[in-house]
């Protein structure tokens, strides 16, 4: 089968070489999207089942969160064996197939590669605790004594990336206390050492794996982190002079690089997308250099609050970060790590920092699909690469009242249970009104519950529902989807802030995309009157006019 996709891709990239400098990428969370065998757990079989769905609404490729086998301390971020399907999803031969089937419709496939750590169940760490200090095994991972009198005080006060420890003590084969290993997340994601060449080298075999069987690219996980300076030093009070010991050293570049070179060998070139979580857009963008990632994801955006000059300064920060270094911008509203723009907007803290989360925010849900839509709107209409969460387009909002037996993030527990953790955005989708089925989720003859349960008012935000609505939120994406393939050329920066002459201008977020289209929001309590020589062609709001922008609302207009 590996050779037949190679082929399929080829004549794909022929058409488009250059597809993600403006693509629009879904992403799939395979545990919550479509559940073929009636498990109650998402697979790739219900995904597959599903791509007329995803063809429809427009997208170029699908990114899926890790797939690969593992014991999900982590939602799958705690990976046991990248080169085999976990069972709950299905198997390798059901993953190429799919990698076919949706590239047969034009979608391609990225895969999720996390550095950083692997599972403790991996089979190198079980070696590794299996064998003895010093021992190879124990080098691809950070075996270290602990400080104090026998060892047992941390061999550093880092934080873990969770809260908490990221330190864990071993114990020796004769039972008494052992070396500690790190884990910048949980216990159960041991961090890996990339100075062993081990490592590197293992890396690169698995990206060719999934590279040989179609993937299109990979999305790097936590890709900021993997490097440790191996003096372990204590985190510097300021970061900002001073180097840090574990983000964004510098030795990470030559790591993509090799990467990138692999990449760059297939005839239809594979991409590389980092998460890279980094304040300093300087730093950011060094990842972006020509010979390193192709892109990474854009937090700021996402990040700030509800607000024309928080949002005009995140886009003009954005774009002036990748203009020198030719890479497209991303725009993202949302993942399965943040609490969901419906539910976001509709607070008073509208921007988003995990330290923000919390139970029982009062929220306006209404306010926040208003807002909700018009951002998609601004960021449908924004040069560059646009991702969308799953479950977005339906407008879902977070679900913060799980049950807390069900809740399984581990954020959860180790936010010590103040906060909800992020299962309230990882919640299965509603396809039909059939709540027998988990609201379409499960397919088949009896199905369990869903792996999360899904609230009662799930039904309402249903495909189903939503496609019989023209002003549903699906169809709005849908209409965002299709209308930004016209905007233009959106990698070739023929993007201008545009300065409208009218009351509560301040409060007024415009830009044009070449000479004939614009998008307007009005971030303002008064309604906008349009000046003359523009035609409203979408609305976020259905009560809009063709010559009006009501509060919290984005349109795009034709300048004629
Ligand atoms: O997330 C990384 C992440 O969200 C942050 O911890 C980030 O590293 C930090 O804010 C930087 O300051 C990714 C995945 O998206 C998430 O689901 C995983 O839990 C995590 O990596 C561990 O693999």
């Amino acid at each position: 089968m590996t050779e037949r996709i190679d082929a399929l891709a080829y004549q794909a990239d022929e058409r488009d070489l250059e597809w993600w400098k403006n693509a629009a990428i879904y992403q799939i969370y395979p545990r919550s999207f479509a559940d073929a065998n009636g498990d109650g757990t998402g697979d790739l079989e219900g995904v597959r089942s599903r791509l007329p769905y995803l063809k429809s609404l427009g997208i170029d490729a699908i990114w899926y969160t890790p797939w690969y086998v593992s014991p999900l301390a982590d939602g799958g971020y705690d990976v046991a064996d990248y080169r085999a399907i976990d069972p709950a999803f299905g198997d390798l031969d059901a993953a190429e197939a799919l990698i076919q089937s949706a590239l047969e419709l034009g979608i391609r496939t990225i895969i999720d590669v996390v550095p950083n750590h692997v599972s403790n169940e991996h089979e190198w760490f079980k070696a590794a605790l299996a064998s003895e200090p010093g021992s190879k095994e124990r080098a691809r991972f950070w075996f270290k004594d602990g400080k104090g009198q026998d060892g047992t005080q941390m061999p550093t006060n880092w934080v873990s990336e969770f809260r908490g420890t990221p330190w864990s003590r071993t114990h020796n084969s004769d039972g008494t206390p052992g070396e500690w290993y790190l884990h910048l997340f949980t216990p159960e994601q041991p961090d890996l050492n990339w100075t062993n060449p081990e490592v590197v080298q293992e890396h690169l075999d698995v990206l060719k794996f999934w590279f040989d069987r179609g993937a299109a690219g990979i999305r790097i996980d936590s890709a900021a982190l993997p490097v440790k300076d191996t003096a372990f030093p204590e985190v510097p009070e300021d970061t900002t002079t001073e180097p840090h010991p574990y983000v964004a050293r510098p030795e990470l570049h030559d790591i993509y690089r090799g990467w990138r070179a692999l990449a760059d060998s297939y005839d239809d070139p594979k991409i590389l997308v980092g998460e890279v979580w980094l304040p300093d857009l300087e730093e950011f963008a060094k990842f972006l250099r020509p010979d390193e990632m192709h892109t990474a994801f854009n937090f700021d955006f996402m990040s700030r609050p509800w607000d024309s000059a928080e949002m005009r300064a995140s886009i003009q920060q954005t774009l002036d970060a990748h203009l020198p270094i030719g890479a497209p911008a991303t725009w993202v509203l949302s993942n399965h790590d943040i609490t969901r723009p419906v539910t976001r907007y509709g607070r008073e803290k509208s921007g988003f920092s995990f330290a923000d989360k919390a139970f029982n925010v009062p929220t306006d849900l209404a306010l926040g699909t208003a807002r909700a839509r018009a951002a998609a709107m601004i960021t449908g209409a924004l040069p560059g690469v646009l991702y969308v969460y799953q479950g977005d387009e339906l407008g879902l909002p977070e679900f913060e009242d799980l049950p807390p037996c069900a809740i399984q993030d581990p954020m959860y527990e180790r936010y010590e249970k103040v906060a909800p953790g992020r299962d309230g955005c990882r919640v299965p989708l509603p396809w039909t009104v059939d709540d027998a089925h988990n609201f379409g989720f499960s397919q088949g003859t009896n199905p369990q519950p869903s792996w999360l349960p899904q609230p009662a008012g799930w039904r309402d935000f249903s495909v189903e529902r939503q496609d019989l609505d023209p002003h549903s939120m699906l169809n709005l994406y849908r209409a965002i989807l299709d209308g930004r393939k016209s905007i233009g050329d959106v990698a070739e920066g023929d993007f201008a802030w545009l300065d409208l002459d009218v009351p509560e201008s301040s409060e007024i977020l415009a830009f044009k995309r070449g000479e004939k289209f614009a998008c307007i929001t009005n971030f303002s309590k008064e309604t906008l009157e349009l000046p003359a020589g523009m035609k409203t062609i979408l609305s976020s709001s259905s009560q809009t006019s063709h010559t009006q922008v009501t509060p919290d609302t984005t349109v795009w207009v034709e300048l004629v």
